[in-house]
């Protein structure tokens, strides 16, 4: 590998904007795909590009996520390839919590210590995308700088979730701010393609994707306090460090929201999705195992299922059913992500549930389900209808949430048969 890099994947946000997903667990755990979760997107694009030097940094010291990466990415002995979790609470600097992204990448200097490297990839957890970071990495050392930013053009309604840049005309930022509000947009608009343009997108985005020059990195993290890149180690380093953007043109998408990651899956339906799960570059994750899934008497359109499934519904559209999904006869499920469950009941289990009236892991008989993420192991009995959309409003209650017309089933939440949501 003629780069040496070390890869960061900051995986540790509050994570609020996805509850009730990461309300039992921390947002990279997130299960994605239907067999995937969050982070093994930022891993898998680092693996692809041949960076295998990679720390996830992490507010959770979560079993589950912590499992998941033992359990999934081990390199062999020849290899001086690690993914490893540092959780905030490991620290012994004291009980707090990172601060922000680059408090927590301030915290991993410690550890970097005692590794070889001469750039630092800090990646985001909740963003789906494919990158060839080599070039990214190719363009930064070619262009002389000493942070790189990838940036991708987005609208007027996005660009105020974002940090928004201007660049010169060889692709220098020359100033940043964070999440501007629709007063301050003014001014910011930057030269794009013509296809950009048409499609209002004239704003240039920061993807809080970075490229650090070791050197640079340690002195802008010792010479600012600041906790956040984007907030204010970026902005506050303009004039006085060589930044460049990296224009990014494939698909790249937030997902950050419940809205998002709704679309983000159910995308991954479409006939050729922008986010190509059947390409060459491999998506890593947990090799479980399972059986193939098995299908009898439903008409799938527009379906992705995962392995380990037992599917027996009347129809399915445009939907992810996710690794171990039971789905009853007779069930109806459109624009749905089903996650599927953890493990299986056994025979005498749903034996004994059924003569006690309990509804079993997975989807019941004859249900109509459109426009909802099932959290995994959820027992949905018989007759229930859940249909989301624009109509519900906006709410929380014991076994479920809305969010932008979605209805998100909670994870281990059981609907009693004839449930109407
Ligand atoms: P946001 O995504 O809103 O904006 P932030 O909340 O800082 O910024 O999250 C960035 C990433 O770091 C996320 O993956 C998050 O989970 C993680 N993270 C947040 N706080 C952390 C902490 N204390 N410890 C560990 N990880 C943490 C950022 C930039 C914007 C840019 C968008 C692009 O600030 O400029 O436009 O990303 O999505
Ligand atoms: P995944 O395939 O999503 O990574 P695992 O197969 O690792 O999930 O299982 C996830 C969790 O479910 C693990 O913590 C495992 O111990 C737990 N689990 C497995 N079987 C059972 C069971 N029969 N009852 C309860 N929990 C189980």
């Amino acid at each position: 590998m003629k780069h040496n890099v070390i890869s960061v994947v900051l995986g540790g946000g509050k994570g609020t904007r996805l509850y009730p997903l990461t309300h039992q667990r921390s947002k990279p755990a997130v299960p994605i795909a239907g067999k995937y979760r969050l982070v093994d997107i930022p891993i898998s694009n680092c693996l692809n590009s041949g960076y295998n030097r990679i720390f996830v940094l992490t507010q959770y010291n979560s079993a589950s996520l912590n499992s998941h990466i033992k359990n999934t990415y081990n390199f062999s002995v020849f290899s001086k390839g690690f993914v490893e979790i540092l959780a905030a609470e490991q620290t012994n600097e004291g009980e707090k919590w990172y601060q922000g992204t680059a408090d927590a990448v301030r915290h991993l200097q410690r550890y970097l210590q005692h590794h070889h490297y001469e750039h630092l990839l800090i990646l985001s957890g909740d963003q789906l995308y494919q990158i060839d970071f080599q070039e990214m990495i190719e363009n930064h050392i070619e262009s002389g700088a000493e942070i790189s930013i990838a940036t991708i053009p987005v609208n007027a309604k996005d660009a105020t979730s974002f940090g928004i840049l201007k660049a010169d005309e060889v692709s220098n930022i020359t100033s940043f701010i964070e999440k501007p509000n629709n007063t301050l947009l003014q001014g910011w608009e930057s030269e794009v393609s013509e296809e950009m343009k048409a499609a209002g997108r004239v704003y240039l985005a920061s993807m809080g994707i970075y490229v650090f020059n070791k050197d640079a990195l340690v002195k802008l993290l010792h010479e600012h306090d600041g906790m956040d890149f984007g907030k204010e180690l970026i902005p506050d380093s303009i004039g006085d460090y060589k930044i460049r953007s990296y224009e990014y043109r494939g698909y790249w998408t937030d997902i950050g929201t419940i809205d998002s990651f709704f679309e983000a899956n159910i995308g991954l339906t479409d006939d050729i999705p922008k986010f190509n799960l059947f390409d060459r570059n491999t998506i890593f994750s947990r090799a479980r195992m399972l059986p193939p899934s098995k299908v009898s008497g439903t008409t799938l359109d527009k379906v992705v299922v995962a392995d380990g499934c037992i599917i027996a519904g009347d129809t399915i559209e445009r939907s992810v059913i996710g690794i171990r999904s039971r789905i009853g006869t007779g069930s109806v499920i459109r624009s749905t992500y089903v996650m599927g469950s953890d493990f299986y009941q056994t025979l005498d289990e749903i034996e004994y549930a059924q003569q006690l009236g309990i509804p079993l892991i997975g989807v019941g008989e004859r249900c109509y389900i459109e426009n909802a993420i099932l959290d995994k192991n959820c027992c949905i009995g018989n007759g229930v209808r859940i249909n989301g959309g624009k109509h519900l409003e906006d709410g929380d209650y014991d076994t479920y949430s809305v969010r932008d017309g979605v209805v998100v089933v909670k994870k281990r939440a059981v609907l009693p048969s004839g449930t109407v949501i």
